[in-house]
């Protein structure tokens, strides 16, 4: 069985937009996985420590049969493959960031995930670009994400051009 799979992809180091379309590259290579879209390209001010570049956002629609505990291994492995380097630091700058956002209509809290992302619903890096691919879409706990974008402006972030 395939399941709908939203990504949110983050960047803020060794050019940025560069890594984003590296990831997707791999994401689509994915085994038991259609990479299906993506979100248009977003700079956006850094959430956390203010003394760092900006980010670069996107969001990926994936169809996939794989778990996902089998996922998560799969981003790690794309996280490091492309010089990710674990930091003490919370919300500190990185090459790539790869979160499962949504998963189906799962909701999992275990000890390596957290599904929905648990701070997805207010980051407009995340619900913009989300909102190109599925404007209609319902979390697991029945709330829209018009309803979420309608309580987070679109502030600090720019779309950019192709
Ligand atoms: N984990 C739990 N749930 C998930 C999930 N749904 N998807 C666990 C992915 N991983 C999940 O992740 C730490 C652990 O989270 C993993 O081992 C996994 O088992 P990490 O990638 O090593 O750590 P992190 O990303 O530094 O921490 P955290 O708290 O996830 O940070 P966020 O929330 O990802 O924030 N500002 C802008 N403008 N744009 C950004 O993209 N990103 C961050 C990072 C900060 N500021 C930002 C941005
Ligand atoms: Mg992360």
């Amino acid at each position: 069985m395939m399941e709908r799979v939203y990504i949110g992809l983050g960047s803020n180091l060794a050019e940025p937009l560069q890594q984003l379309r590296d990831a997707l590259a791999a994401l689509a290579q994915l085994p038991d996985t259609r990479l299906l879209a993506h979100s248009s390209f977003y700079a956006s001010d850094p959430l956390g420590p203010p003394d760092q570049p900006r980010y670069v956002n996107a969001v990926a629609a994936l169809d996939t049969a794989l778990q996902p505990w089998t996922l998560l291994d799969s981003l790690q492995r794309i996280e490091q493959e492309q010089g990710r380097v674990r930091k003490a630091e919370r919300w500190g700058p990185r090459t790539l960031d790869l979160d499962i956002l949504l998963f189906g209509e799962r909701s999992i809290a275990d000890e390596r995930l957290t599904v929905p992302h648990y701070h997805m619903h207010a980051r407009p890096f995340v619900l913009y670009p989300l909102a190109e691919l599925a404007a209609e879409l319902q979390l697991p706990d029945g709330r829209r994400l018009s309803e979420l974008l309608a309580a987070c402006p679109f502030t600090g972030l720019e779309r950019l051009a192709e």
